[in-house]
């Protein structure tokens, strides 16, 4: 007991000695996001900062402000472009704008699993297209995962692609995803996911998509009847910082941050899991009715979807796409 006490007490000293030593000045860091405290990325959030605090000795502070009070991932961006604003964590989805190659991650069925989504993002890949960033302004630290994204909406269950006729879906500000809904047949409407919720509930869109851990913990099953399992995208988050911030640290701060970050996706991956493991079975419990596509509507999406295939390509520019494309021959053998 004695001796474990010592050596904690001696492996902290360590730790803080380390942190004394090297070039470390104190900072503040405001880091936004989109979703709710109580929520997954919220989670990850805190352990972030609290790996910032516990690598750097407490010098280098994290401030985490969530449900979107620094503003929308489109607003927090330029607030980091211009230096206002030192971190966030936000979609690739809502990036292209400022990096088009971030649209590969938008193809649609692009990811079988998760363990598929892990080697691309973790790769030679993912970290091309992150490298991208960092001649428009941003330094991309870390992909965090979102998750697949699945279907509600207050009208009807949706067994068919018939049934997305008509319905107004809200979709996230990206071309990709409006042609891929607009191609289902809905009549897609892009949005600020900071704008969400109030949207659905004064029914000025009928539906969204998004993982079970979102739908659940920005309540959407309060305002949302019918969950359709499409599965249909695996969404990534990517933690970003401020260029202009970035250039301001020294090699030891900038490692803390990366170490953080490092150590944030790690934890917030097998949380984001975890939970939405159980996430589907708690919506039903609070009302949702779920119901699966069956195989052939699966396919019918699917081939669908793949009209948007070339526009992603020419997007991104076909040497990408095609690199993606031996990554994942690779991967599955
Ligand atoms: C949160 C968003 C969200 C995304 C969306 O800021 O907009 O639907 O899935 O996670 O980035």
């Amino acid at each position: 007991m004695k001796l474990k006490a010592l050596v904690l007490s001696g492996l902290i000293g360590l730790v803080s000695a380390n942190a004394m030593a090297a070039d470390i000045q104190s900072r503040m860091i405001r880091f936004g996001y989109g979703l709710n405290e109580d929520s997954n990325q919220g989670r990850a959030v805190q352990k972030f900062a609290a790996e910032v605090g516990k690598l750097s000795g407490d010098k280098m502070k994290v401030r985490a402000f969530g449900a979107a009070t620094l503003g929308s991932d489109l607003q927090m961006q330029q607030a980091l472009l211009g230096g206002a604003q030192e971190m966030m964590v936000g979609s690739t989805a809502t990036l292209v704008g400022i990096v088009p190659e971030m649209a590969i991650w938008d193809t649609p069925f692009l990811f079988n699993n998760a363990e598929e989504a892990d080697a691309v993002l973790d790769g030679p890949v993912g970290e091309k297209v992150m490298a991208k960033l960092e001649e428009k302004g941003l330094v991309g630290l870390v992909y965090w995962e979102n998750g697949f994204r699945n279907l509600t909406n207050s009208r009807r269950p949706v067994t068919s692609l018939e049934d997305m006729d008509g319905i107004r879906l809200r979709v996230m500000q990206n071309n990709v995803f409006l042609d891929s809904f607009k191609a289902l047949g809905a009549n897609a409407v892009p949005m600020a996911f900071s704008e969400l919720f109030t949207a659905l509930e004064t029914r000025t869109v009928d539906g969204q998509e998004n993982p079970y851990n979102t739908i659940l913990s920005s309540k959407f099953y309060e305002v949302q009847k019918y969950l359709t399992v499409t599965n249909h995208v695996y969404s990534p988050w990517i933690v970003l910082v401020s260029k202009k911030f970035w250039d301001k640290l020294s090699d030891d701060e900038r490692r803390v941050l990366e170490q953080a970050a490092a150590a944030s996706r790690d934890f917030e991956r097998r949380d984001t899991r975890e939970e939405a493991a159980w996430a589907l079975a708690e919506l039903k419990e609070k009302g949702m009715e779920v119901n699966e596509l069956d195989a052939a509507q699966v396919d019918r999406m699917r081939e669908r979807l793949t009209e948007v295939n070339q526009g992603i390509a020419k997007e991104v520019g076909q040497q990408l796409w095609d690199d993606v494309q031996a990554e994942l021959q690779k991967i599955r053998g």
